[in-house]
């Protein structure tokens, strides 16, 4: 790109960053769609010509709220260091509560909600809003300081430190990532 071309990019950059990141005035992709019980959308149903992946994986929804990566950021982060099934070493995971993201998207997680958790690969768990809470899961954002990058654990890595849930911390390491899906990238939310 030329400097006039990246100026003017970086300009416009600067004026989508500029306002309201969860009004819905999208700065960059949306990189979580939360859909189903939802109190308030920011986007439409699933298109079935071009949310091709959301196709592929059977998800429906009439309307969503879609989160952009200033969107995911602007929630307040925490940070959890539990040891790691692929390299057996503690890292930092950076990231929103995730029940604060679901309260974000309008989600009365007080409602006994049951939540689908889906990854780019297919992967799909279910959990409860209130183990979701219980656990103290997050919606990580950052591995040891790096953001999570699509093609490793990213865009967006579903995660709590199971050495602190009872029912998990005495279970070989790789069986307490189950619960765990990375490359997370639209949750469904259904109560009643
Ligand atoms: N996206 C995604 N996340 C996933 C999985 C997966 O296949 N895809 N497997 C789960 C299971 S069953 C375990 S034990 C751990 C480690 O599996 P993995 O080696 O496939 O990542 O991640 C969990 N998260
Ligand atoms: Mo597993």
């Amino acid at each position: 790109m030329d400097r006039r071309g990246f100026l003017a990019t970086a300009s416009l950059a600067g004026l989508a960053q500029a306002a309201p990141a969860l009004a819905g005035a999208h700065a960059g992709p949306a990189l979580l769609t939360v859909g189903g019980a939802i109190a308030r959308g920011n986007r439409g149903a699933v298109d079935p010509a071009l949310d091709q992946l959301m196709v592929r994986h059977g998800v429906h929804f009439s309307s969503a709220f879609a989160f952009d990566s200033p969107a995911l950021l602007s929630l307040p982060a925490i940070t959890i260091r539990p040891t790691l099934e692929y390299d057996e070493t503690p890292h930092r995971l950076r990231g929103p509560l995730l029940t604060k993201v679901l309260e974000a998207a309008g989600v009365d997680t007080g409602a006994a909600a049951r939540v689908g958790i889906r990854a780019i690969d297919g992967y799909r768990i279910e959990i409860t809003s209130a183990d979701i809470a219980a656990y103290r899961m997050i919606l990580a954002t950052h591995l040891d300081d790096r953001p999570l990058p699509l093609g490793g654990l990213g865009p967006q890595w579903a995660v709590f430190d199971p050495a602190a849930v009872p029912a998990l911390r005495d279970k070989p390491l790789k069986e307490r990532f189950a619960l765990c899906p990375w490359g997370v990238y639209y949750i469904d939310v259904a109560t009643g």
